[in-house]
């Protein structure tokens, strides 16, 4: 046998062994996730499951556009999944319970539906809450408790003339007792508020102006610009990034018919509507936060807003809320 030929040879068996090894030995290890646009079926597989304290290997690749993958309720670093590329990722649950991971990036008319769930199972690794092998209790949202209807309609029947502004505040507040707790202002909505104080002295904008005021006392400039950034990231592709309604996917929305939603979960029978406009103050006067925050987390409503329950923290939703009202209201720094 000629050196040449052997060489050759040893390449084809090696040759061989890539081809059949390889793939079997990925296989084998970690399985790949596959990416794709909701209308072709998005993540596969859909469920994934893992281990409470052990680390979780995932491996991720997108069959068309670029996705993102990031676990809801988790502090983490988005990934990005590039086409014909494989990333890696290896994530550790300290609790057992059900997570959802959802695409960062909007690959297409129907990113929001882009989702999937991890199943984590095992006991507690965090001993403070080791209570055998259920899944921490899921805190029951404040419309649920207030038994709240947040599908009714919720118009304000009087809005300000002109944009509240929590400043006045110092002339009128400081000698009528107003309930500043987050109890009072989560469970009414501003217009609520602003009737409430009709047994006060106070002209109608200065009434305004404490409904401002009560809502900024209960928010902090962190708070809102947390909020912002979620909502630039997660809802003004639809809302707009100036609250108006008017989000790049808000005309596509309703042009989408129910027939190619019926496919993607939890989108069935869906009849696509014009995002809320937040700057339209009967709308959103006419809200409390509790109400807000339930559309927030359970979304739906037979229309294209999506469901962020399983996304956010509570916190994240709270300061979300906060910064749908400053579509409303200009928030006043502390010391003027
Ligand atoms: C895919 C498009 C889309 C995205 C993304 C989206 N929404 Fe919506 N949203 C809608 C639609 C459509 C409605 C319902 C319109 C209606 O009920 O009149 C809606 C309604 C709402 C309402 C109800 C308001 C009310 O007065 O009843 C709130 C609150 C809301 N969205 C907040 C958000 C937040 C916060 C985000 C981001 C975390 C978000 N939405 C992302 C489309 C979207
Ligand atoms: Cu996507």
């Amino acid at each position: 046998m000629k050196h040449s030929e052997l060489i050759s040879r040893i390449l084809i068996i090696a040759g061989i062994f890539l081809a059949v090894g390889a793939p079997l030995f990925f296989w084998s290890s970690t399985p790949l996730i596959h990416a794709q646009v909701s209308e072709n079926g998005g993540w596969n597989p859909d469920v994934i499951k893992a281990n409470a304290g052990e680390p979780l290997h995932l491996k991720f690749t997108s069959d068309d556009v670029v996705h993102g993958f990031a676990v809801g309720q988790m502090d983490m670093q988005n990934v990005d999944i590039l086409p014909g590329k494989v990333t890696d990722l290896t994530l550790t649950f300290d609790k057992p319970g059900i997570y959802t991971f959802f695409c960062t990036r909007w690959c297409g008319l129907n990113h929001w539906w882009m989702r999937g769930i991890i199943e984590v199972s095992g006991s507690s690794s965090d001993p403070s809450t080791s209570s055998g092998q259920r899944p921490e209790p899921v805190s029951v949202p404040l419309y649920v408790t207030l038994d709240l209807d947040i599908d009714a309609p919720h118009d304000a029947p009087v809005v300000p003339i002109n944009q509240p502004s929590s400043i006045s505040r110092q002339q009128s507040v400081a000698d009528l007792s107003i309930d500043l707790s987050s109890d009072y202002y989560r469970t009414r909505s501003p217009h609520q508020v602003f009737d409430e104080l009709s047994t006060t002295s106070l002209s109608e904008t200065q009434r305004w102006d404490v409904v401002a005021y009560i809502w900024q006392s209960n928010t902090t400039k962190e708070s809102l610009i947390n909020g912002g950034q979620l909502y630039a990231q997660n809802c003004a592709a639809c809302h707009g990034e100036n609250g108006a309604g008017d989000g790049v996917f808000a005309d596509d929305l309703q042009a989408v018919g129910e027939s190619s939603m019926q496919t993607m979960t939890g989108a069935d029978n869906m009849m696509m509507q014009a995002p809320v406009d937040f700057t339209n103050p009967t709308r959103m006067l006419g809200a409390s936060p509790a109400l807000l925050q339930g559309k927030i987390l359970r979304g739906g409503m037979g229309t294209g807003m999506p469901m962020w329950g399983t996304i956010f923290t509570d916190e994240q939703t709270w300061n979300l809320v906060a910064f749908l009202y400053s579509f409303q209201f200009e928030y006043q720094g502390v010391n003027q």
